[in-house]
């Protein structure tokens, strides 16, 4: 009986690197959502806030309309890369002297951001360690908005998807992207997401709490009822 343990371990392994990852396309039927339409994601490990409209953290929110309006952001965690996927009206190029921000991790939730992660320009995908922010301009509460220095540790795919999808007459753009888990120091405590524009109209605050990958949970499980086994064998020896 014993031999089949490689085996189990092995058909363990198999399903974790199976597992389906979100694909970097600027579409949310990876994350199961259809804005305005559908916003709670299909998977339950996924971290999520919805602000379509007026939201929490200021009363007039989105200042300026529709097209300012930050409507959901979304976390997940798949194989060693934490995944974001942000719903927005506020266009790539930007309105009215205003610039998409940056998606900013405060990692001890003190307010201040140790690392970010690059939406726009020819940095996008860019995660960033200490990096230097600009604050939002029309209101500095929203803040910080976009990376204009600090130490760029790596770039992933990241996209900034005009869909066809209209509401009150403006399209919704999708900002969809990644960034390596073990460059974040594999944090095992809730840190924060943040996005705004430069401007400020708008923002959005998701908490994250990580949690292993049920495949990760499986294979500590596996590994032991594996220890298990030994100390069982070990016993019985004496
Ligand atoms: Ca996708
Ligand atoms: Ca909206
Ligand atoms: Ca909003
Ligand atoms: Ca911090």
């Amino acid at each position: 009986m014993r031999s089949f343990f490689p085996i189990l371990a092995a058909t363990a392994l198999l399903a974790v690197t199976t597992a389906e990852a979100y694909v970097i396309n600027g579409l949310l039927d990876d994350w199961g959502v259809q804005p305005h339409i559908q916003w709670i994601p299909s998977s339950n490990s996924v971290n999520w806030i919805e602000e379509d409209n007026w939201g929490s953290g200021h009363p007039n929110f989105p200042s300026g309309g529709e097209i300012y309006d930050a409507e959901a952001l979304y976390y997940d965690f798949m194989g060693g890369m934490a995944y974001v996927a942000l719903v927005t009206s506020f266009p790539s190029n930007g309105y009215m002297y205003s610039y998409p921000g940056d998606i900013g991790i405060d990692l001890d939730r003190n307010g201040s951001y140790e690392y970010g992660l690059k939406t726009t320009g020819h940095l996008q995908g860019g995660f960033f360690a200490n990096p230097t922010w600009t604050n939002a301009s029309t209101y500095p509460s929203s803040g910080p908005a976009r990376i204009i220095g600090g130490t760029m540790l790596d770039v992933q795919p990241l996209v900034y998807f005009e869909t066809e999808i209209i509401e009150n007459g403006f399209p919704t753009y999708i900002i969809e992207g990644r960034f390596d888990w073990s460059a974040l120091g594999n944090p095992s405590q809730p840190f924060n997401l943040h996005w705004t524009q430069s401007c400020g109209n708008d923002v959005l605050n998701l908490t994250v709490t990580p949690v292993p990958e049920p495949g990760s949970l499986f294979l500590l499980g596996t590994g032991y009822a594996a220890l298990c086994g030994l100390s069982w064998r070990r016993r019985k020896k004496k």
